[in-house]
C-alpha cells in the first residue's frame, strides 16, 4: 500500500531514509493485520497473552522500568521564540530541536519495521475531526492506536480527500531517558518523540496531537481543545445534560465519565462520551458542542474495582491491552484496588514474584487500553459528527484542604479565572514527586501547546462568542479531615453534585453568594441516604476567608509570573475577590 497524497508519500520516504527501517508497513486497520501484529509481539515478548478464558483477546505489556509515565521535563514546545511557548512549558528553538532529534532518529529503525499509521481524531466524518499520521517502530504503539483512534484505511481516505494531516514521528530509540525527547512544532504541524514507549509519550494522537498541537490551532481558529471528560446525565424524565470536566491526570476522570448512579439516585442514567479530551466549538445555535477526539480509554488501573468503577471492570474482560499491571498465577491481570487482598502467587509489574516489602504489585501508573465501545455506559452520541451540547464546564483538582466540594463561578470571565487557578496534588501519571500541590490551570499545564497566559486570553475571548455558553463550576472530591480521611464519599455519590450543577444550568437549585463564587444552600444538594454528618457537610461547603485570602494572594503571584501576557481581566478578578474577602 502507499498513498496518492504526495506530501505524505514524500514525508514517509524522507523518514525511511533517515531511520533506515528494514521494512515499511502501511497500517490498514484490518483484523488480519492485528492478528499478525499480535503473533509477532507474542513471539518477541513485547506482549504476554492473558488467560484466554477469563480475558480473551487481552495482553500484558511490561515496559522498561524507566519508562512508566509521561516525562514532562523531556517534553518541549519548539516555537521560534521562547515567549510563544511561555514559562510553564519547556522550550527549545526549532533548529536545535530538529538537530537533536535528527541525530537520534538516524538509523534508529534498523532491524525494525516502520509502521505508517493514518488516523483520525474524532468521528471519521466529523467536520471537527482532524487527521494525523504517526510513523512508529513500535508494534505496541500500533496495537494501542487501533484502540485509541479511528485509524487505517478510512483515515487514509480522508487524508487523501482533504490533503491535510498532522505528522508524528516516533521511535523507541534505545529507551535511554538521557536520549528521550518529546518535541512539538506547532507551526510545522509536527511531533517528534524518541526514546519512550509510554502512552502519553508514544501514542501521538493523544496528548501530543489532540491537546498540544490542537490547542495551538484551536486558538487560531476560535475553538477549545481541552483536557476534559464528556459525560451525559439523564434524569428520570429522560432529559440529558452533557457536562465537560477538566481534572489533572489520575484525579478520577475515567471514574466520573463512567459513574454508576448509587441506589439512592434511582432513575438517573449516565452516558459516557469521553474520559480525557474534549474538542469544543460554538455551534450556530450559540451553544458549545463537544466531540471526543479519541475512540478508546488509556485508563489508570490501580484503584479501579467493582466498588469504584464497575463499568470499567466489566469492560476489561476482553480485547484489552494492560501495561505494567501484576499477573495472577492463572494468567489474569491484577492491580491494587481490584480486590481487597492480593491473590497468592502474584507476579509483580516488573515480572518478579510479588513480595509486599518490594513495592506495589502493579505500577501506580499501570494502565489499560480498551475501545470505548466496550464500556457499558458508552453513549452512541459519541459518534455524532457535530458532537453533543455542553451545559456545564467543571474544573477540579485534588485539594486536601480549603477548596469546597462545589462552587459556581459568577460568569464566564470569573469561570476562566477559576479554571486558570486550578491546583492539584501531583500523581503517578507524571514522573517526579507525588503529592505536591502545584498550579495546573484548566488541568492543561502539561498539555498546552503555547503560552499559558495567551491560552487564558483565548478562553476569555471565547466568552464573547455567545450568551449561551456553558456555566462554569469548580469541584473538589478530595477534601480530607485531620486524620487524612476523605470527607466526601466520591465515586457514584458525585452524581449528587452533578445534579446541583445541572439544576443551576436550568435556572434553579439553591445557591448562596460568597466571595469565591456560589455554593449550594442548605438543602440544595440531595443528601438523602448519604452517610455524611451535617458538621462535615457544613465544612465541605464552607469558605474559609483567611485561607482563601492567602490562596488568592498565591494565585495573584502565579498570574503575575506570566508578565505582560497575563490578561488584565484575570488580575481584576483576583483583586475583586481579594477585596470581597
Ligand atoms: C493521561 C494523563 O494519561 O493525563 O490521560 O496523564
Ligand atoms: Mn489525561
Amino acid at each position: 500500500m502507499s498513498t496518492s497524497n504526495a506530501a505524505l508519500a514524500a514525508w514517509v520516504n524522507e523518514v525511511a531514509n533517515l531511520t533506515k527501517p528494514d521494512d515499511i508497513h502501511w497500517v490498514n486497520g484490518s483484523e488480519a493485520e492485528r492478528d499478525e501484529l499480535i503473533r509477532q509481539t507474542l513471539a518477541s515478548g513485547e506482549l504476554i497473552a492473558l488467560n484466554p478464558e477469563t480475558h480473551p483477546g487481552s495482553y500484558l505489556h511490561r515496559s522498561d522500568p524507566s519508562d512508566v509515565a509521561r516525562t514532562e521535563h523531556l517534553t518541549f514546545i519548539c516555537t521560534p521564540t521562547e515567549e510563544e511557548a511561555g514559562h510553564s512549558n519547556n522550550w527549545m528553538a526549532p533548529d536545535e530541536a530538529h538537530a537533536k532529534t535528527r541525530s537520534l532518529f538516524q538509523g534508529a529503525m534498523r532491524r525494525r519495521t516502520m509502521y505508517v499509521i493514518p488516523y483520525v481524531m474524532g468521528p471519521v466524518d466529523s467536520p471537527y475531526a482532524q487527521c494525523g499520521v504517526e510513523i512508529t517502530d513500535s508494534r505496541y504503539v500500533v496495537l494501542n492506536m487501533r484502540k485509541m483512534t479511528r485509524m487505517g484505511t478510512p483515515a487514509l481516505e480522508r487524508i487523501e480527500r482533504e490533503g491535510h494531516f498532522i505528522k508524528g514521528l516516533h521511535s523507541l530509540g534505545d529507551l535511554d531517558p538521557d536520549r528521550r525527547f518529546i518535541m512539538h512544532y506547532p507551526q510545522e504541524d509536527l511531533i517528534e518523540s524518541v526514546g519512550s514507549g509510554y502512552g502519553g509519550n508514544a501514542l501521538l494522537g493523544k496528548k501530543c496531537h489532540a491537546l498540544r498541537i490542537a490547542s495551538y490551532h484551536a486558538r487560531e481558529q476560535g475553538w477549545l481543545a481541552e483536557h476534559m471528560l464528556i459525560v451525559g446525565i439523564e434524569n428520570p424524565a429522560g432529559e440529558t445534560h452533557y457536562v465537560a470536566a477538566a481534572f489533572p491526570s489520575a484525579c478520577g476522570k475515567t471514574n466520573l465519565a463512567m459513574l454508576i448512579p448509587p441506589a439512592s439516585q434511582a432513575g438517573y442514567k449516565v452516558h459516557t462520551v469521553g474520559d480525557d479530551i474534549a474538542w469544543m466549538h460554538v455551534g450556530e445555535d450559540g451553544r458549545m458542542w463537544a466531540i471526543n477526539p479519541e475512540a478508546g480509554y488509556f485508563g489508570v488501573a490501580p484503584g479501579t474495582g467493582r466498588d469504584t468503577n464497575a463499568n470499567a471492570v466489566d469492560m476489561l474482560h476482553k480485547d484489552t491491552i494492560f501495561t505494567n499491571v501484576a499477573l495472577t498465577s492463572d494468567g489474569q491481570p491484577w492491580w491494587e484496588g481490584l480486590s481487597k487482598e492480593a491473590p497468592a502467587g502474584l507476579t509483580d509489574w516488573r515480572g518478579h514474584p510479588f513480595s509486599p516489602g518490594n513495592g506495589k504489585a502493579a505500577h501506580p501508573n499501570s494502565r489499560f487500553t480498551v475501545s470505548s465501545h466496550q464500556n457499558p455506559s458508552y453513549d452512541p452520541a459519541s459518534e455524532h459528527p457535530g458532537g453533543v451540547p455542553i451545559s456545564a464546564i467543571i474544573f477540579g483538582g485534588r485539594r486536601p484542604n480549603l477548596v469546597p466540594l462545589v462552587y459556581q463561578s459568577h460568569d464566564w470571565e470569573h469561570g476562566v479565572y477559576v479554571g486558570a487557578s486550578v491546583a492539584s496534588e501531583t500523581t503517578a501519571a507524571q514522573s517526579g514527586a507525588v503529592g505536591v500541590v502545584r498550579r495546573d490551570p484548566m488541568a492543561m499545564k502539561p498539555f498546552c501547546g503555547y503560552n499559558m497566559a495567551d491560552y487564558w486570553a483565548h478562553w476569555l475571548n471565547m466568552g464573547g462568542k455567545s450568551d449561551k455558553l456553558p456555566k462554569i463550576f469548580h469541584v473538589n472530591w478530595f477534601r480530607q479531615d485531620e486524620q487524612h480521611r476523605y470527607m466526601w464519599p466520591g465515586f457514584g455519590e458525585n452524581l449528587r453534585v452533578l445534579r446541583w450543577i445541572i439544576d443551576r444550568c436550568e435556572g434553579h437549585g439553591g445557591a448562596r453568594e460568597t466571595p469565591i463564587g456560589l455554593v449550594p444552600t442548605d438543602g440544595a444538594l440531595d443528601l438523602q441516604g448519604l452517610d455524611v454528618d451535617s458538621a462535615t457537610m457544613k465544612e465541605l461547603l464552607a469558605v474559609d476567608r483567611a485561607g482563601w485570602k492567602s490562596e488568592m494572594n498565591e494565585i495573584g503571584t502565579y498570574l503575575d509570573g506570566f508578565g505582560d501576557h497575563t490578561p488584565a481581566a484575570l488580575k481584576a478578578q483576583n483583586r475583586r475577590i481579594l477585596n470581597a474577602l
